[in-house]
């Protein structure tokens, strides 16, 4: 099949083989800036967008990407490339493939070439949202103290270099600052990451460091800024080589980075849009007033059983989610543990058919044409584990609940961070914590407990006897008979006792 480069000038060449924005990309007005242009941006916020804007009377929301590691400059060159142009392919329960190129990201920005560009944008008076996904780590929240991080280096890079900043802290605080002194309206800063509260907690954090880099700017912020809580989901795994050569090979499109994730898709909003915001309710978002359950039921679900399987299916030596989600037995202690461990501290889910979702979440894992890498899943778990499995331990622990299967996780992520599987293969641990694990991983062979002791990721955990009890016993029982092994006597027990 001839094959052409994806850009604007050859869009119309794809109509028929996959779908195609209908609407006049060059007609539409930017609305909204979004930090952070990874797949899951890609596969969520700007698919409902891009669904929003062939809705003809919409021109006001197009998005510009910003790009804002140094790291990121291949999604920046790939989107300048091909006019801000790529392909979402969904792949389907079945197999199918559904294609389509997506249009709503209209301007593309590299922040480290041009910070000042990127800071005039986001206070430019058209733009009424600035969104993020900058990973659960990137909010820079400390664990230990519950504060924001001064200590972070890039931190004190942008404190002292406010007009060259290198963190989302830095360029809110510039861009706040500018729409002061220009005496323009304020606008909305709409966290799309998996932490819990993730509005309130880019309003703490972001707080924080203004208070301290730009302490009169404060009360403006209060004053003129919204942060809606939010709860986001779609699985979207990182594209791999073949993805790219099928979809030249199948639909003629030279795509450098299309990409790929599963039809599930949902957004559950917080109503809070300061300078108003797109109709996203048309398009399958849902706005409520409290996200709070959803988020919770989320992240501890979904995300945490994410955890869950890609750290002992990491230790098993599996490679993809759905090879682990679809072995029976660690399908069975996955639902155990969100039934036993999970499910009691979820609290009031008006509305919400658990039974339900936490089957469809096990089979959505099992999808085998997702082929969602461990790699990616267990990577920067030291920014997971606190948001996605400790509150359900804190909670437990102070309930007086169960917390046998997630201290089991634990212990298997501690081993898990020797970098080294059960057959003895290298594992690939990619962390920002990485070295500190490693050292407290080799410490912890003579004395588990050792791991516990970080106190940045784990808090207050290593006081709780109870809970170091269990993960010292469960940390023996892996290194004496292997994941595969405890897991099934651990079910075993689970139908004795009941
Ligand atoms: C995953 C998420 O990174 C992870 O550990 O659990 O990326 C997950 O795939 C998304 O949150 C799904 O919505």
């Amino acid at each position: 099949m001839t094959s052409y480069k994806l850009n604007n000038l050859n869009l119309s060449k794809f109509e028929g083989q996959v779908s195609i924005p209908k609407y006049n990309r060059s007609n539409i007005k930017t609305g909204i800036v979004h930090v952070g242009i990874g797949g899951f941006h890609r596969a969520h916020q700007a698919f409902y967008t891009d669904k929003l804007l062939h809705d003809e009377s919409i021109k006001d929301w197009g998005v510009c990407g910003v790009a804002l590691l140094d790291f990121d400059t291949k999604i920046y060159n790939t989107l300048k490339e091909q006019d801000g142009l790529y392909t979402l392919i969904v792949k389907e329960l079945d197999g199918t493939l559904t294609k389509s190129i997506i249009g709503s990201i209209t301007e593309y920005m590299f922040a480290p070439e041009n910070p000042l560009q990127v800071i005039e944008k986001m206070a430019s008076p058209e733009v009424k949202i600035i969104s993020l996904t900058i990973t659960e780590g990137g909010y820079n929240y400390d664990e230990a103290t519950g504060t924001f991080n001064f200590k972070n280096p890039l931190i004190q890079h942008d404190l002292k270099n406010p007009k060259a900043p290198k963190t989302i802290f830095g360029y809110l605080t510039q861009a706040f600052k500018l729409r002061k002194e220009r005496g323009l309206k304020g606008c909305t800063v709409q966290s799309c990451d998996n932490v819990q509260g993730n509005g309130h907690v880019t309003k703490n954090m972001l707080l924080s460091y203004v208070n301290s880099a730009e302490p009169e700017l404060v009360a403006w912020i209060e004053a003129n800024v919204s942060f809606p809580n939010s709860m986001v989901d779609r699985i979207t795994p990182a594209t791999s080589q073949s993805d790219i050569s099928n979809l030249l090979e199948s639909s003629g499109i030279d795509d450098a980075w299309p990409v790929v994730c599963e039809p599930f898709n949902q957004w559950v909003i917080e109503d809070d849009f300061i300078a108003g915001r797109p109709a996203w309710e048309t398009v399958g978002a849902q706005f409520v007033k409290d996200v709070v359950p959803y988020e919770k039921m989320k992240l501890s679900l979904l995300n945490a059983g994410h955890s869950v399987l890609g750290v002992l299916g990491a230790l098993i030596g599996y490679a993809t989610i759905d090879e682990v989600a679809n072995n029976p037995d660690l399908a069975t202690f996955l639902r155990t543990y969100m039934d036993n461990e999970v499910t009691p501290v979820l609290g009031d889910l008006e509305g919400v058919d658990l039974e339900n979702y936490k089957e469809s979440l096990l089979q959505r894992f099992g999808n085998i044409y997702i082929k969602d890498q461990i790699d990616r899943i267990c990577s920067e778990s030291s920014a997971k584990f606190p948001i996605f499995v400790l509150p359900t331990v804190n909670a437990q622990l102070k309930q007086n609940g169960t917390i046998e299967f997630a201290a089991f996780v634990v212990a298997a992520w501690a081993i898990y961070s020797l970098g080294v599987n059960e057959a003895g293969e290298e594992l690939v641990v990619k962390d920002a914590m990485q070295n500190l694990l490693a050292e407290k991983a080799k410490a912890a062979k003579s004395n588990p407990k050792v791991f516990l002791e970080i106190e940045s990721v784990f808090g207050k955990l290593k006081d709780s006897k109870q809970f170091v009890d269990s993960y010292t016993a469960a940390y023996k029982n892996i290194t004496e008979n292997g994941v595969a092994k405890c897991v099934l006597d651990m079910n075993a027990n689970v139908l004795k006792e009941n």
